[in-house]
């Protein structure tokens, strides 16, 4: 299993939340692609909107991640998740849980055919199995969901975004993810690792990968 480590060690590197924001989503916990996008992108396509786009673009995972504070009278930053894509962000530094009415909004923007299966997990997880189906979010607003609808009582650490439209392609295709907001929330205290605790947790398990190596093909 040992094989496996810098795979792992990348995906907690890629999890750190350069800046976790209380309330909203932090960071990325899975991104599949359908390759119904217009552009090949090192993380994702999206833009800034207003104004529609008009040219396919590349973006940060970070246009989903976090507020966009001053939207409608500023710009949002977003994400396009093309049709049979999926994006799954987690919340680190908070846990959402059912509270009086709803619970989460998700903020999608610009105006095409643009619906998307909302699924919750109590887990940062990839595994299917560990997600619930909450329900469908449209295009152009802001949808609301009550985990009281499903009777979903334990608490939710990941939301998972599947998309199933391309309006707005080519420039914008599919679902255009600018936040996925909190509403009822529990915050939870994240440790402080700065660059330096980061690299020393990083190299003492390499480390670790490394010593065991030798032993395991003996
Ligand atoms: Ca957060
Ligand atoms: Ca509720
Ligand atoms: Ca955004």
């Amino acid at each position: 299993m040992y094989r496996f480590f810098p795979a792992v060690l990348l995906l907690i590197l890629w999890a750190l939340p350069a800046a976790a924001v209380v309330g909203f989503a932090d960071v990325v916990v899975e991104y599949f692609d359908s390759g119904n996008g217009t552009l090949s992108c090192p993380e994702a396509q999206g833009g800034s909107f207003p104004p529609p786009a008009v040219t396919p673009t590349c973006v940060s995972f970070s246009a989903a991640l976090g507020d966009d504070p001053g939207y409608p009278d500023t710009p949002a930053d977003y994400v396009s998740i093309p049709q049979d894509s999926f994006l799954t962000l987690g919340f680190v530094d908070e846990v959402i849980y059912d509270g009086p009415g709803d619970d989460i909004f998700i903020l999608e923007v610009g105006d095409a055919s643009e619906l998307a299966d909302i699924y919750i997990s109590s887990q940062l997880s990839t595994d299917p199995g560990d997600y619930t189906f909450l329900g469908q979010a449209n295009g152009n607003t802001i949808s609301s969901f009550d985990l009281a609808d499903i009777g979903f009582t334990d608490q939710v650490r990941a939301i998972k975004v599947v998309s199933l439209q391309n309006g707005g392609a080519p420039a914008a295709p599919g679902f255009d993810l600018a936040s996925i907001e909190a509403l009822q929330f529990q915050p939870t205290p994240v440790p402080a690792l700065s660059p330096f605790g980061a690299t020393a947790f990083v190299v003492g398990l390499l480390a670790a990968g490394v010593w065991r190596l030798p032993r395991q093909m003996l």
